[in-house]
């Protein structure tokens, strides 16, 4: 997870992760540890090896294909099978021991991240009930009336309930969790103090919106670097002159990329001046594709984008530029600058970083526009957007419309405020926050347990 990379490096200590590829056995020791990044070692990361029928039932099964469309309302997509349970308590049970392992005689807070990692809390829990056990939930929790259909409800929630804090990014996904420990165990709620107790154990549960490195993007954007890479992309993809809206996601039914494309194709129906003038630029890294409705959203994806390119390419201009592979994030940071427009069109999204990643990396003097979903939890922060309905086409593409026509002094003001949201709120706070309200939950589940 390439958003944690700051948080460990300043926290230093140990993440336990699971290791793939050819590279990664070949660099750890006889412990299974390699210290990282390699230019400066800041932290240790503990590897531990899964086996391929674990890779396919565990992550691609019960996580990606059981929780994941759960937690993001698409019940059309989930699949609960046997073998993708038995594997993701398997593999839970593997991480447990590992942090156990590692922690050794040691105190101090174990930080568990996502949706990946449901059970393992309960477990080192059991092994060492002295440690401060956070966890942080980087997708949505959905309302009760959804997640009740998960044949493993209360052995999910078991497992989070044995945390001291869960966090989330969203109040109302909070409010979700605490309405479904209610309804599925009966549990004690304090709604003024937001805690769960659960078999006598005390959980805090948070809303702690993530954030991005914003120091590093303001200065990898404004970089000598950056303005040649953006030079260098305006002549690759046939640029020059055109007004650029950008979209960037994992290739995911989340992120409303269909519905985004379906927009553009109203946008240059209803106004046809844009054909020549307006080129989308849509970056989308092909991801978990071994899962049919991934396969599926990605041939889908590549069928209109060829549509929209067959019906509507002029001599020397095309209407969408499709990049499908992996970028560094200095060369995406060039495509963030260049841009008009950035289009977010989550049909839900637990956060969003790619809109902060934009807006860190925009010039105050001639900022771009942002139109962004209503239903990305990055809409509750960041107020001087453009909101967006994904499930409206006509208004999303009106939204647009309205976004390449924003004058150079509201678009100027607009980004003026969200730069000053994001930098009051980067990664570095969230991590503080996370690690002060850990300590706090602990200190009051340890009064809860003495009483
Ligand atoms: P995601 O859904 O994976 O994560 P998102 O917030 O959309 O994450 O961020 C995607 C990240 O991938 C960004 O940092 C972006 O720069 C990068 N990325 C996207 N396309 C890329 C490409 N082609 N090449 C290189 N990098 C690319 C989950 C939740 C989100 C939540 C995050 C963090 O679903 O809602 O914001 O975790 O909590």
């Amino acid at each position: 997870m390439l958003a944690l990379d700051p948080v460990m490096r300043a926290l230093g200590g140990t993440w336990v992760a699971w290791g793939h590829g050819d590279a990664d056995p070949a660099v750890v020791d006889e412990n299974d540890r390699v210290a990282v990044p390699p230019e400066e070692e800041s932290y240790t990361l503990r590897r531990l090896w899964l086996t391929e029928e674990e890779v396919e039932n565990y992550y691609l099964g019960y996580s990606n294909q059981a929780l994941w469309p759960l937690c993001h309302n698409v019940l059309e997509h989930v699949r609960f099978r046997d073998r993708f349970w038995n594997a993701y308590r398997k593999v839970n049970t593997k991480f447990a021991h590992g942090v156990v392992d590692e922690m050794e005689e040691r105190g101090g807070l174990v930080w568990f991240q996502d949706y990946h990692l449901a059970l393992a809390p309960r477990e080192v829990r059991r092994a060492r009930s002295d440690l401060t056990l956070g966890h942080f939930w980087h997708i949505p929790w959905p309302p009760w009336e959804t997640f009740r259909v998960c044949p493993q409800k209360t052995e999910i929630l078991e497992g989070l309930l044995s945390n001291d804090l869960l966090g989330f990014h969203l109040e109302s996904f909070v409010t979700n969790f605490l309405n479904t420990c209610v309804r599925e165990l009966d549990a004690f709620v304090d709604w003024a103090k937001k805690a769960v107790v659960h078999q006598g154990h005390m959980t805090h549960v948070r809303d702690l919106p993530i954030s991005i490195d914003v120091e590093r993007f303001e200065r990898m954007a404004s970089s000598p670097e950056t303005e040649e890479r953006i030079d260098a992309v305006r002549e690759e993809h046939d640029l020059d002159g055109q007004r650029v809206a950008i979209g960037v996601d994992r290739l995911d039914y989340s992120k409303g990329i269909l519905e985004r494309l379906e927009a553009l194709r109203i946008l240059f129906r209803e106004h046809p001046e844009l054909v020549g003038e307006l080129t989308f630029v849509q970056i989308a890294v092909p991801s978990r594709t071994e899962i049919p409705a991934y396969a599926h959203l990605e041939e889908k994806v590549d069928r209109r984008i060829e549509e929209l390119n067959a019906a509507l390419s002029t001599d020397g201009w095309k209407p969408v530029v499709y990049i499908k592979d992996p970028m560094p994030q200095d060369e995406l940071v060039a495509f963030y600058r260049m841009a008009d427009v950035a289009v977010v069109s989550s049909v839900q999204d637990g956060m969003n970083l790619v809109v902060k990643e934009f807006i860190a990396s925009q010039d105050e003097e001639d900022p771009g526009a942002v139109c962004l979903s209503e239903f990305a939890g990055a809409s509750d922060e960041i107020n001087h957007s453009i909101p967006v309905n994904p499930f409206y086409t006509e208004g999303f593409a009106e939204d647009l419309r309205r976004a390449l026509d924003q004058p150079l002094e509201r678009r100027r003001d607009s980004m003026e405020k969200m730069k000053a949201t994001l930098r009051e709120h980067s990664i570095h706070a969230w991590m503080a926050d996370f690690l002060s309200a850990a300590g706090e939950a602990r200190r009051d589940a340890e009064r809860h347990a003495r009483r």
